[in-house]
């Protein structure tokens, strides 16, 4: 049996990543594609977000390393790529970013997996085995979700990570915000899994004990039959859930109530800004308008679910106002959780090819491109003031104050259990973002 040792990159400069003794919100690739890598191999995982990578030098027995990288993981990804080839090692690499950045990855790895790495994992083993891995692996039509393999939910150790587990069922996203990258590399197209393969991964979940589940899918509603099926099927299973779902999705108050009562906990939503004119830059306000976000805020609580917020500030009709106006939003329409992030042109997005050829690209070392900083000149404030302001905003949203007129000054529901763990999910908030620290 062949042995592949699965690795998934910190973000950061190169050298000692910092970590973390506990992911509170994790994600699928590494159980995931440590599944797929499974079919053919025994397969050792390490997430250099909790442990340390092992030395270059002392890894023996391993037929192939491969690494997952997402956003400002990658220098650090190539350095390491680097010294394990010196040693002889295979290396192979994958994810959006890796793919986003082809051009870069591809002459420091010895494969690297473009896209899905459904069939194409499969490949790769075949070609290690004759001893001819081909540098890129991509697909001509990224493939059905039609075989997927439950994740290697073993792997994960379940005293190092949150009470809510990742699942997916469907892949892309169809709406084509101008910076995202998940629509554009899937051509805004969506796939989905049969919704029996997801019900199938949920209930391996519940054999571990574990009844709390997210949907890492980006826009699962946005087929509303597929969605409905889905929900309806999750209705039976005796799990609580929390998905992500366009704001206009949320409008729909019948779906709403089928959510809830399907065991849905927390609608996510990416409302992205409260200035429309941002919005219809996005590409999203055909569809969402800031105007009606308070309603549709509203809708959810009163139905007995909880809305996390993903935010972005830096739009070119962003202005220093900016910041107190969405903090002054969020607050009023009681918001339980929010996620903010400073907009990034990632390669391979409309945002930045429009970015570099305006020659308004400040920084192009991906170690910056976390989200945290401004990597790209701003068009009404300075770099400094984008980076401050998003400061202030995400310090305004978890100081105590905010805390209470969210969480505590509102009638009370029958989730005790529920509302208390999203306040201790704030207080943590609240210490991260004085320690200047976001990612989870
Ligand atoms: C969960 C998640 C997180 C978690 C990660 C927790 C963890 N590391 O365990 C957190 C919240 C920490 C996070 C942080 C960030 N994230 Co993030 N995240 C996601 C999310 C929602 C789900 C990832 C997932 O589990 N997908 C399901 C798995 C099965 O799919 P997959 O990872 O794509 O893997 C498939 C293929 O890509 C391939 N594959 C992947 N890796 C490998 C490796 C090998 C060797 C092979 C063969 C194949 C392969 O095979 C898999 C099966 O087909 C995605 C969006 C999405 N829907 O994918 C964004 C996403 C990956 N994140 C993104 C970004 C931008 C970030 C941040 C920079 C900003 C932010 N704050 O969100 C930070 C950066 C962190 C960093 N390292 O630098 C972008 C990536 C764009 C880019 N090129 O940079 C995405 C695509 C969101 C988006 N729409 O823009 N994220």
């Amino acid at each position: 049996m062949r042995k592949v040792l699965l690795l998934q990159m910190a973000p950061g400069p190169e050298g000692p990543a910092e970590r973390h003794s506990r992911l509170w919100y994790f994600g699928l690739t590494l159980p995931y594609v440590a599944a797929l890598f499974s079919r053919h191999a025994e397969v050792r995982v390490v997430d250099e977000l909790l442990d340390p990578l092992p030395e270059p030098g002392s890894i023996e027995g391993v037929d192939l390393v491969a690494i997952t990288v997402m956003g400002a993981a990658l220098p650090r990804a190539l350095g390491y790529a680097d010294e394990l080839r010196k040693r002889g090692l295979k290396v192979v690499m994958g994810g959006p970013t890796a793919t986003a950045y082809s051009g870069m990855v591809l002459p420091r790895v010895d494969g690297l997996v473009a896209g899905d790495g459904e069939r194409l994992v499969d490949r790769v083993m075949a070609d290690l085995s004759t001893g001819s891995l081909q540098g890129l692996y991509g697909h001509e039509e990224p493939p059905l979700l039609d075989d997927t393999p439950v994740p290697r939910y073993d792997l994960v150790d379940p005293g190092r990570v949150g009470f809510y587990w990742p699942v997916e069922a469907t892949r892309g996203c169809t709406v084509g915000c101008r910076f995202c990258l998940t629509s554009h590399l899937g051509a805004r197209r969506q796939r989905q899994k049969p919704v029996e393969n997801v019900t199938r991964d949920v209930k391996a979940l519940k054999t571990l004990g574990i009844h709390r589940v997210t949907f890492t899918d980006d826009n699962p509603a946005a087929d509303r039959p597929y969605f409905r099926r889905l929900i309806e099927a999750l209705g039976q299973l005796d799990v609580s859930f929390i998905c992500n779902v366009t704001a206009d999705v949320a409008e729909d108050g019948e779906l709403l109530d089928r959510l809830y009562e399907a065991g849905c906990e927390t609608l996510s939503i990416g409302f992205e800004t409260v200035e429309q004119a941002s919005l219809d830059w996005v590409d999203k306000g055909g569809r969402c308008q800031v105007d009606r976000y308070r309603a549709t805020i509203d809708g959810i609580h009163q139905r007995g679910m909880q809305v996390l917020a993903m935010m972005v500030v830096g739009f070119d009709h962003d202005t220093p106002a900016t910041f107190s106006r969405i903090l002054a939003f969020l607050v009023s329409a009681k918001v339980d959780v929010a996620v903010f992030h400073i907009l990034t042109p990632v390669a391979g997005t409309p945002f930045h090819q429009e970015i570099e050829q305006a020659g308004r690209l400040l920084s192009t070392n991906l170690a910056d491109y976390s989200a945290e900083r401004a990597v790209f000149r701003p068009a009404h404030m300075t770099a400094e003031e984008l980076e401050a302001g998003f400061w202030s905003l995400y310090r305004g949203f978890y100081a105590p104050g905010s805390i209470v007129r969210r969480l505590l000054w509102r009638s009370p529901d029958r989730h005790v259990g529920r509302r208390l763990g999203t306040l201790g999910a704030n207080l943590f908030m609240m210490v991260q973002a004085w320690r200047g620290r976001t990612v989870v």
